[in-house]
């Protein structure tokens, strides 16, 4: 064999080896390896049992919350009913309660009647009735008593407060009665004995001609309360035009009566002031201003809202200043010889 012929046969060789590769590659590509047939079918199959059971557990569990809620609000219903049945019986108990106490105080009242009878000790004021043991607070009929020369007098007695005995003299909670009123309504009182009141002149000198301690006490509109005592409180007669006379400070609301001590009672139609302005005009009340005021007890009443917006309201100025309105004030006095 010549040299060419060994090269041809080479070529040819490689030729062909070459058309069988290229023959051959694509086949490959076209069938990729399977997973053996069975393990994938158990996977499956397990993952859809553990699919099935979670399903399961869910549903269950959703049942379950749907009884719980059930019986809360079941619960709930149970305990709102027996609520409303307790505030029912609570209700039911108030107005027995306020019933009996309506008794006893007519009870009181006959017995009073009956006491003054046969008992030569005047019925003076609230503290002799604390004394002879009437101890709820209430409205009573004090008699007439021509020794004393004291006319029949409803009143109202304080027997709680720091051991009773106390007769109201002054009452601001309610606030639809006018206190911006003349010398002659400030004399004799005015208003009603269980809601908003002023005693009366005439009536405050008689019972303060024993030394007598004065208690003011009065509510804001947060709710906090505070209180002035004088145990020295007395008032000149209407000829002396009702000067006031106080002494001895104690309490937690300050000394706003100071002021006022040994000054005339004024009205809208009596300017008895130390002032050149017309306090009683000013402020709208009957009281002992000065020049004018530092308390305003009787001035006009401000609900909440408006109750800082005026300087004519039922102030005192050692608790709240002269721009705050209170929401209520009571005046009682007793005598200073009373021992609870
Ligand atoms: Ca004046």
């Amino acid at each position: 064999m010549t040299k060419r012929n060994v090269s041809f046969v080479v070529w040819g060789v490689a030729l062909l080896l070459l058309a069988e590769t290229w023959a051959q590659s694509p086949r490959k590509k076209l069938t990729p390896p399977k997973p053996p047939k069975g393990q994938c079918c158990d996977e499956v199959r397990s993952l859809k049992v553990q699919v099935a059971n979670l399903t399961s557990i869910l549903e269950e569990l959703s049942r379950k919350q749907e009884t719980d809620l059930r019986n809360v609000v079941r619960q709930i219903m149970d305990l709102d009913q027996q609520n409303r049945q307790q505030e029912a019986r609570v209700t039911e108990a108030e107005s027995r309660y306020s019933e009996i106490n309506n008794r006893v105080e007519i009870m009181q009242l006959q017995n009073l009647q009956s006491v003054t009878q046969t008992s030569s000790d005047a019925i003076y004021d609230c503290a002799s009735l604390s004394s002879r043991n009437y101890k709820i607070s209430g409205v009573y009929k004090l008699p007439k008593d021509e020794l004393l020369g004291t006319p029949e007098l409803s009143v109202f007695c304080d027997m709680e407060t720091n051991g009773g005995g106390w007769t109201l003299i002054q009452r601001r909670k309610i606030g639809l009665l006018s206190f911006n009123r003349d010398w002659k309504n400030y004399k004799s009182g005015f208003g009603s004995i269980r809601g908003d009141f002023w005693l009366g002149n005439d009536h405050i000198v008689r019972l303060t001609r024993q030394p007598t301690v004065l208690r003011i006490e009065m509510e804001d509109w947060e709710g906090q309360t505070r209180y002035a005592e004088y145990s020295l409180f007395n008032m000149a007669n209407e000829l002396n035009s009702y000067k006031l006379f106080i002494a001895n400070y104690s309490g937690n609301a300050g000394d706003s009566l100071r002021y006022h001590n040994t000054t005339n009672f004024s009205t809208i139609n009596r300017d008895n002031d130390k002032c050149v302005d017309d306090c009683a005009a000013l402020r709208k009340g009957g009281y002992w201003y000065n020049c004018c005021t530092d308390s305003n007890l009787n001035g006009m009443f401000y609900r909440y809202g408006e109750h800082t917006k005026k300087t004519d309201g039922i102030t005192w100025y050692a608790w709240h200043g002269p721009n705050y309105s209170l929401k209520k004030v009571e005046m009682k006095i007793r005598p200073a010889s009373f021992h609870p």
